[in-house]
């Protein structure tokens, strides 16, 4: 069978500047979250490396760009680090900032490579995180104001902005289940952080538009379905639909919709945990939605009714109304500890026609995070990655069927175009379409799912 994808289809991939972009004396970038985490505990990082380095990317983002072109690039995602533009969250701008990110999207542009740029992907600038970070009304001020900074600086070149990466990953690493900074575990926070994440999503929006700049702005969010244990079993349907609520429809309806899902606020209202806000903002959420969404998918979620105790009922836990269900003989990615489920890109992208009025959508993650790469070097030095050529293709498939039966999706970008730095994994699972060699000064090698990649973009499609 012939895939072929529509005209002007994205193919690229996606990354983020602090997982890339790395450090070098004199470029006056300021202290994100990670910088500072990993100066306290550098233990909590896989083999202690810390993200100073990351792929050297502020160095090397020309060489990279030639080999994005040879990996079939005609768009590429990635973010602008707030503590490298406004070193302290809420002052100057950082001269070298501007002409690093002015020369890297002109750069990009002059090889026919889309820059697509996202605001915020995980990297509180330190000194904001010390009065509260997400937690602090004066953050939601402070992100619109660097938003603003951002649209006016770049927003003549930059025709697709993203307000968050994953906005419910800060809620859940940083105030549940302990794999972000501050690491607390207190659900009244998260409930604070996840609106006046909302918020300032909605806020940047307003001001973007307002702007007319001729282009659009959406928010990317990792859309994990969540399936029932028994779908005939009226309790693990309840039980998925309310992980559902918390884990995707938190800024799913709001961001599309403008409005939460009611099992939520049901939930939050009886814990007498709703967050504090102004009499204006629901209304600014409501009126301000995005003009397109980034998806990314990497797993499903397996869900059955609560059969375990509730941990402590003093300390609300979303799990309480749910417990996590380990399908026997699931397809898994060892490696990342995550199941591959190729179907799940297509649920998402039906329920977007169905449920979100078909808004227009693009893939703007997948992929397979692999340890160990090296041991896949053939003898001319290249890494034969077959096992990430058939996951792209298993999951572009579905991708196919659901564009086929009406979904407004109009690319695919893959997590990411070279090896980077996964936050607390550091380096250990290996992503990109081109190898990073840390031991040789961070050398580059396209593996062959770039060369396959390239194809498929040359084609808009495969057989
Ligand atoms: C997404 C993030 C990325 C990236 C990717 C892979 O959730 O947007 O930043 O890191 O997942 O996950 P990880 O790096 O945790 O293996």
């Amino acid at each position: 069978m012939n895939y072929k994808f529509p005209e002007n289809f994205l193919w690229g991939s996606a990354a983020s500047g602090p997982q890339s972009e790395g450090r070098i004396h004199g470029d006056l970038k300021g202290e994100s979250i990670w910088d500072y985490w990993y100066e306290e505990e550098p233990e909590k990082f896989f083999n202690k490396v810390g993200p100073e380095k990351a792929s050297q990317v502020y160095t090397k983002y020309k060489e990279d760009i030639q080999l994005m072109k040879k990996t079939g690039h005609n768009s590429f995602r990635t973010s602008i680090q707030w503590s490298r533009l406004i070193p302290d969250g809420v002052g100057a701008v950082n001269p070298e900032a501007v002409a690093f990110y002015n020369s890297y999207i002109d750069e990009l542009l002059s090889n026919d490579i889309e820059p697509l740029i996202n605001l915020y992907h995980f990297d509180m600038p330190k000194s904001l995180q010390e009065q509260g970070g997400w937690m602090s009304r004066q953050t939601v001020d402070a992100y619109v104001r660097y938003a603003k900074i951002c649209f006016e600086l770049f927003g003549d070149r930059v025709k697709k902005w993203f307000t968050h990466n994953e906005p419910i990953v800060p809620v859940e690493g940083g105030y549940l289940y302990q794999f972000h900074y501050p690491n607390e575990v207190n659900l009244k926070k998260a409930v604070q952080v996840g609106f006046h994440e909302n918020l300032a999503s909605a806020q940047a929006i307003k001001i973007y538009h307002e702007m007319e700049l001729d282009g659009e702005i959406g928010i990317i969010l990792n859309l994990t379905p969540s399936y029932p244990r028994d779908d005939s079993n009226p309790e693990d349907v309840k039980a998925a639909a309310i992980a559902d609520a918390f884990f995707n429809r938190s800024f799913l309806d709001p961001a599309v919709k403008g409005t939460f899902p009611e099992e939520l606020v049901e939930i939050i209202k009886e814990l007498d945990i709703l967050p504090k806000m102004e009499v204006e903002d629901l209304l600014t959420i409501q009126e301000n939605t995005v003009d397109l969404l980034g998806i990314n998918y990497y797993q499903p979620r397996r869900i059955k009714a609560k059969e375990t105790p509730i941990a402590d009922i003093n300390h609300p836990m979303p799990d309480d109304y749910f417990d996590n269900y380990d399908m026997p003989n699931k397809k898994m990615n060892p490696y990342r500890g995550w199941e591959i489920y190729e179907k799940g890109i297509y649920d998402i992208l039906t329920n977007t026609r169905e449920n979100y009025g078909n808004i227009k959508c693009y893939i703007s993650e997948n992929g397979m995070g692999v340890e160990g790469e090296e041991r896949f070097i053939n003898k001319d030095g290249q890494i034969e990655d077959d096992y990430r050529i058939a996951f792209v293709k298993d999951h572009l498939r579905y991708v196919h069927q659901a564009i086929q039966e009406g979904a407004n999706c109009i690319g695919y970008h893959m997590w990411t175009c070279m090896d980077n730095w996964s936050w607390t994994n550091a380096y250990k699972n290996r992503y990109g379409f081109i190898a990073v060699n840390l031991e040789q000064d961070g050398q580059r090698t396209i593996k062959k799912s770039g060369y396959w990649f390239n194809e498929v973009s040359e084609k808009n499609g495969f057989n």
